[in-house]
């Protein structure tokens, strides 16, 4: 598997599924969220209602992933997933580290080999760059998946330099 890190925007990204940081609801926020929202248009906040009634009556759980639709975005589907917040006294790293297995699984119950993720839970809910960017990447690199390549997109510099420095570190 190929991964890479990219500055960017993740709604404009040709790939086959690009992964949301949700919340649990799954009915929309700001951040990666909302710009997935607006840039997908509403199809996909139908989906999430339906997901919502039909299977997650009372939200998705941190740490899982589900699918819907992209929308009127370049990719086929979009993959969303619930970060946890981070807290200075009890590690969530487990829980980090099962969004992007998750969403890797996903990913290959949908056929999808190329995906881009965005740097969970390190916007609104606060964990720090540097560990996040280490959890995530380790967790891609375990897990056993046909996804060919992954796409870190990173909407700051800041951010894309910790990626990259993880993801170029091979
Ligand atoms: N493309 C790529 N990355 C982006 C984009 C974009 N268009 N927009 C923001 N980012 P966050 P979280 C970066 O807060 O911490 C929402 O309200 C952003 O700069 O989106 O997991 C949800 O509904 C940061 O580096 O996600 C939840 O309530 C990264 O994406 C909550 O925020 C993640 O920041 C989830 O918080």
């Amino acid at each position: 598997m190929h991964i890479t890190a990219t500055r960017g925007d993740i709604t404009e990204q040709r790939v086959d599924a690009v992964v949301n940081a949700a919340n649990s609801t799954l009915l929309g926020g700001g951040g990666v969220d909302g710009a997935i929202h607006r840039a997908g248009g509403r199809e996909i906040l139908r989906a999430c209602e339906r997901l919502r009634a039909n299977d997650y009556p009372e939200g998705l759980p941190v740490g899982e992933a589900v699918a819907t639709t992209a929308g009127e975005l370049p990719a086929r589907w979009v993959i969303h997933t619930v970060g946890p917040t981070y807290s200075a006294t009890r590690d969530r790293s487990r829980l980090l580290a099962a969004c992007h297995r998750e969403s890797l699984r996903v990913a290959d119950s949908l056929g999808a080999t190329s995906v881009a993720f965005p740097a969970i839970s390190t916007g609104v809910y606060r964990y720090p760059v540097d560990e996040a960017a280490e959890v995530a990447v380790n967790a891609i690199r375990e897990t056993d998946t046909d996804v060919e390549l992954v796409r870190f997109v990173l909407f700051d510099e800041r951010t894309y330099r910790v990626f990259a420095a993880v993801t170029d570190r091979q």
